[in-house]
């Protein structure tokens, strides 16, 4: 039995008009690192801006970006780095080396999870829009990129022809991308990913009871509430004052699930999260008996990354100063949108389990109940990378 989930997609829209220490020997998992930090400091930012539930895929929102990397220059391409977090990974005689990485990132995440993890790239490109022969060579080397023609004068044909692909490409879980699209659009890059995984050790369905969710001292929800006991790795972090447990998908892919302790604001948490607190947790992680008491829950996000970005940076990117001269000779690129959907599905036969909080911290036995009815974090890896997937927050699990 498969369970259901997941997938997602950046999209980013070109209109018309309008140094330090490097790592000599660079591997894929310093890139999952890099990335890690791109995709918390994403996360901050939007958490900053609401108190609800989030979910994005960073991988996604990172591979989109390291393909502007190729299409741009001068400061624009710096603001993208730093933004990415990739300087360190930088040598200036490597052009290549960073979209080389990528690739090799994205040949073992779906090699090795056998297709459980699908992501694409495309470029649906303006009929008389001329691309420079580099980057689109480029694109197809190191991201296995669709090229396509389209008309995008004729708007509602554009959009309807790029919600198809998306929708194609998602298993027909994004549907209906985009609704609008500028008549001027010259260029628009795309990259899908889609997940499947089912649970290692599945849930039984007929354990699942409706229990209480705590959303905050004053919002209690009634959620479909799973149940499985079972030896899990599981973790306390006590300097964060929060416990950590692994649900494992077949095939090398897992969730991970951050559960703040009872007493704890999980925005408290937020300043707190790092690549090297989330690689500490796998680290740490110990198996254990555990009674798990997990949410059954769905949501669906999109976001406008153009209002998120240039606070991270990449200003230059969605101004008249965009340096976009090595994607074409064409004067005056901008980049009008990034936007993202994401969509998530988690119940028995599928994604997560988790648990949720209880007192009293003894270094070396941890409670055995991990009940799940407060807010929480989630993350999905592949486990020989650590690269991360999808990454999110459930503060209410009744709203999607
Ligand atoms: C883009 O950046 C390159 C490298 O810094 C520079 O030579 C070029 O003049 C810039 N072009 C524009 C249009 O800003
Ligand atoms: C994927 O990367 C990991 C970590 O670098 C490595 O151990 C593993 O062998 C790689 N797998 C494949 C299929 O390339
Ligand atoms: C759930 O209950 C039904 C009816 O009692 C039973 O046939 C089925 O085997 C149960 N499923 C599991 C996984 O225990
Ligand atoms: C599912 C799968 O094929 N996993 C393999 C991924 O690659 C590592 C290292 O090459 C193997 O140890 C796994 O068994």
């Amino acid at each position: 039995m498969k369970m259901a989930f997941v997938f997602i997609l950046t999209y980013l829209c070109l209109p018309a008009p309008v140094h330090q220490a490097t790592l000599p020997d660079a591997t894929i998992s310093d890139l999952s690192y890099k990335n890690i930090d791109f995709a918390m400091n994403l996360y901050r930012k939007i958490s900053s801006s609401h108190d609800k539930n989030i979910f994005f895929s960073p991988l996604s929102i990172s591979t989109s970006f390291a393909s502007l990397l190729m299409a741009s220059d001068g400061i624009t391409r710096e603001e993208i780095m730093k933004g990415l977090n990739l300087e360190q990974l930088e040598m200036t005689d490597q052009p290549e080396r960073i979209p080389r990485l990528f690739q090799l990132l994205h040949e073992n995440i779906t090699q090795n999870g056998s297709l459980i993890v699908d992501q694409n790239m495309a470029l649906f490109i303006r009929k008389q829009f001329e691309v420079e022969r580099m980057f689109e060579d480029n694109m197809k080397k190191f991201f296995h990129a669709d090229i396509k023609t389209v008309d995008f004068a004729n708007t509602k044909q554009s959009v309807l022809s790029i919600n198809d692909y998306i929708k194609q490409k998602t298993k027909e879980k994004v549907k209906e991308m985009i609704s609008t699209l500028a008549d001027t659009t010259q260029l628009l890059l795309i990259n899908t990913i889609f997940f499947q995984g089912a649970w290692q050790m599945p849930f039984n369905p007929n354990l699942t009871e409706n229990a209480p969710f705590h959303i905050d001292n004053y919002n209690i929800v009634q959620v479909p509430m799973m149940f499985k006991e079972a030896k899990f790795y599981t973790m306390e972090d006590i300097p964060l004052g929060a416990r950590v447990l692994k649900l494992p998908y077949q095939k090398g892919i897992s969730m991970l699930i951050l559960l703040p302790n009872k007493d704890m604001d999980y925005t408290a948490i937020d300043e707190e999260i790092t690549a090297e607190r989330f690689l500490s947790w796998i680290k740490k992680l110990q198996k254990m008996r555990l009674e798990v008491n997990m949410p059954k829950f769905t949501m669906k996000w999109a976001y406008s990354l153009h209002n998120i970005l240039p606070d991270m940076g990449m200003n230059s990117l969605f101004s008249t100063s965009a340096n976009l001269t090595r994607l074409s000779k064409d004067q005056g690129l901008t980049v009008s949108e990034v936007l993202h959907k994401a969509v998530i599905e988690v119940d028995e036969t599928g994604t997560t389990a988790a648990a949720a909080t209880t007192t009293g911290i003894i270094p070396y036995s941890l409670p055995r109940l991990f009940t799940i009815n407060k807010p929480f974090f989630f993350f999905i890896y592949h486990e020989d990378t650590n690269a991360l997937l999808f990454m999110g927050r459930v503060i209410d699990p009744t709203t999607n």
